[in-house]
């Protein structure tokens, strides 16, 4: 490896992880037992909240992950611990790491089944919206699913479909499709819309709204609109791709060859979010849609 590794910039902010220990691959010990008990605390605060949130609002496969997974409410999880029941259950595993990675590290963890969870925990100042993954959204947003074998054979097949962009300098749009699925995708079940996306789930203002509000758009899941979308990171989003079922989008990511659509949509300007196109399939027409596109 050989390099010391150096916190990925995003815009002006600064990153607050320790990044001078970590490894080649980013990866650092937890070291689970400098957590102190306000550190804890929060984690409770957190996952009571969201937790509580699950069975109106998620789809059911996450409060299946939390418990296959025997995650507590009283203190911050064990990284070995959940690994030991992780591994058995998908081959994958969590990694800790200072904060947000690059993309190129990001992808290859995912390529090898190892999901990248920051080791921080946010402040009690920032109980509702924070601009960096710490913690509680890694884990409890993106963690239950890894123990789905769909979703993780997804997971794995989005990394692995990074390095390939990378070559197409699509990276740009395979990371929408990262946004608008892994952080921010919603299922259609029989008892209705469900959240996914860790994004959502962590949020305790857009779990309800991301579900039940009357102004995003909601529109069937399609890879290639999905990739030409643009996305919001200073608010609610204000529009929501839907799937049908997790095989769907794993089908999406393994079956389909990414280069030609990432050659059809090139350099060309994102579509705004609220935004309806003659094809789409409206699953809901929000209220911040402009007129027909
Ligand atoms: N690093 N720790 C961490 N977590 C992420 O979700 C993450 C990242 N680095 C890059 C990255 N996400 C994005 O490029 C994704 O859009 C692919
Ligand atoms: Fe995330």
């Amino acid at each position: 490896m050989g390099r010391t590794p150096t916190a990925p910039t995003r815009g002006r902010l600064a990153l607050r992880g320790a990044y001078d220990q970590a490894a080649g691959d980013y990866t650092v010990e937890q070291r689970w037992d400098d957590y102190s008990a306000a550190e804890h605390a929060i984690w409770r605060t957190l996952f009571t909240r969201q937790r509580t949130l699950l069975e109106q609002y998620a789809a059911p496969e996450v409060a299946a992950g939390l418990a296959g997974l025997g995650i507590a409410v009283d203190h911050i999880p064990r990284f070995s611990a959940v690994n030991a029941l992780l591994g058995p259950a998908t081959g994958w595993r969590i990694v800790a790491v200072p904060g947000l990675i690059p993309e190129e590290q990001f992808f290859a963890h995912l390529a090898a089944r190892s999901f990248p969870v920051s080791v921080w925990i946010r402040e009690p100042h920032e109980l509702d919206y924070l601009s960096e993954p710490d913690l509680f959204h890694d884990f409890f947003g993106h963690v239950p699913l890894l123990a789905n074998p769909v979703f993780a054979r997804f997971m794995q097949a989005y990394g692995a479909a990074g390095t390939k962009a990378r070559a197409h300098n699509a990276v740009h749009l395979l990371a929408r499709v990262y946004w608008y699925t892994v952080e921010f995708g919603l299922l259609r079940t029989d008892a209705g819309l469900r959240a996914y996306g860790a994004g959502i789930l962590s949020s305790k203002g857009e779990t309800p709204y991301a579900v039940g509000s009357p102004e995003p758009n909601r529109i069937a899941f399609d890879l290639e609109r999905v990739m030409r979308t643009d996305y919001r990171i200073d608010s609610f989003q204000r529009m929501y791709f839907v799937i049908d079922s997790f095989e769907q989008l794993f089908r999406a990511s393994y079956d389909t060859d990414f280069g030609p659509m990432y050659d059809r949509i090139g350099e060309r300007p994102g579509i705004a979010p609220e935004v309806l196109l003659a094809a789409d399939r409206v699953v809901t027409r929000g209220s911040v849609a402009g007129p027909a596109a």
